[in-house]
């Protein structure tokens, strides 16, 4: 498929062009997505996945960092709400108890993972206790993406829930033990056969993102352009594609239409600024 207002209507039966809400509604209507993202260094990946979870509709968004971070991103974003994750007083994500993210998990509607996050010597327990031990439907990204790539997922229970999984094409080379030019000379195939084997829906970034599902299904996007290669472009991506999923929306239509989404507002936002190199993630996120 190739994504477009039409397809989007007779696939998914979604009209990008209405954005209303019904009267009778709540914050409580609208999910409430975790996003566990961020460190001392990259703080501002959690605050781009998180406006863009709200600007994508999420009623709630909570940013959930290793607990001897609050102080360091408190008042960052007021709409946003904090929640301090149990790390012996570490501040870093290794040392983040596996119990302390399932238990916060629990009735929450999507979660957002690894913006920004760093990476860290272990050996993907932390994930795999979220993997098997969770409902929750899950975005995983960047350095979520760097976990998985270093550790024997495939011997994982299979997970009922949902999982995306969004990577660039360096991730995605991470992810399958091969190199980045042979990703991208065969971009649709290598997600194709990873989201088949794998069982998981699979977004592979880039000019002409690609999504495909684990029955087979691959979707190629139109939106987007070259100026929305900026650092932290990506992170709102996985805050969209979160608040959709949050919101209740079918995984696959949350990938399709989060990708399609947040590359129209990349376009607006390079046409409301064309004398510019690039676009912000933060031009990206006032467009949405
Ligand atoms: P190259 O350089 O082109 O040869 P990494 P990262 C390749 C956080 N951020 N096509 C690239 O290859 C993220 O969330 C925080 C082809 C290189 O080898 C992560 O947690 C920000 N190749 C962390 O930083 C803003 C491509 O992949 C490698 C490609 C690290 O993420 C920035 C680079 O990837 C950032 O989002 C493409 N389209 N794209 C913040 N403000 O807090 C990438 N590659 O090593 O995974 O590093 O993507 O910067
Ligand atoms: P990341 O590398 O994780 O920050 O993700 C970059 C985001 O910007 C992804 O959503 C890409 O699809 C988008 N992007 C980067 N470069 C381009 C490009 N040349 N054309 C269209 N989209 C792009
Ligand atoms: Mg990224």
């Amino acid at each position: 498929y190739l994504t477009g207002d039409k397809m989007l209507k007779r696939r998914f039966k979604l009209d990008p062009s209405d954005r209303s809400r019904k009267a009778d509604t709540n914050k409580g209507t609208y999910g409430h997505t975790v996003v566990a993202a961020g460190t001392r260094n990259m703080a501002g990946a959690g605050v781009m996945a998180s406006k863009a979870a709200l600007r994508t509709g999420s009623g709630l968004v909570t940013w959930a960092v290793p607990d001897r971070l609050i102080d360091t991103i408190a008042g960052r974003q007021p709409e946003i709400m904090l929640h301090g994750l149990m790390d012996e007083g570490k501040g870093d994500w290794g040392s983040v108890s596996p119990g302390a993210v399932t238990d916060f998990l629990e009735g929450k509607t999507a979660a957002v993972l690894g913006p920004g996050m760093g990476r860290w010597l272990q050996d993907g327990e932390w994930m795999r206790h979220l993997w098997e031990k969770t409902t929750c439907p899950l975005v995983l990204d960047a350095d979520a993406l760097n976990i998985l790539s270093e550790c024997r997922w495939q011997e994982w229970e299979t997970r009922s829930a949902p999982v995306i999984l969004t990577p660039h094409p360096g991730e995605m080379a991470r992810l399958c033990g091969i190199s980045v030019e042979d990703v991208q000379k065969n971009r649709l195939q290598t997600a194709r056969d990873f989201a088949e084997e794998r069982g998981v829906y699979l977004v592979l970034k880039g000019a002409r993102t690609i999504t495909a599902s684990p029955e087979g299904m691959v979707s190629i996007n139109p939106t987007g352009n070259p100026k929305m290669a900026t650092g932290g472009a990506g992170d709102v991506l996985s805050g969209v594609v979160g608040a959709l999923l949050a919101q209740g929306m079918d995984p696959e239509a949350a990938a399709v239409y989060g990708v399609y989404l947040h590359g129209q507002a990349g376009d607006r936002a390079a046409a409301a600024r064309e004398l510019s190199a690039a676009v912000t993630a933060g031009d990206i996120i006032e467009e949405l």
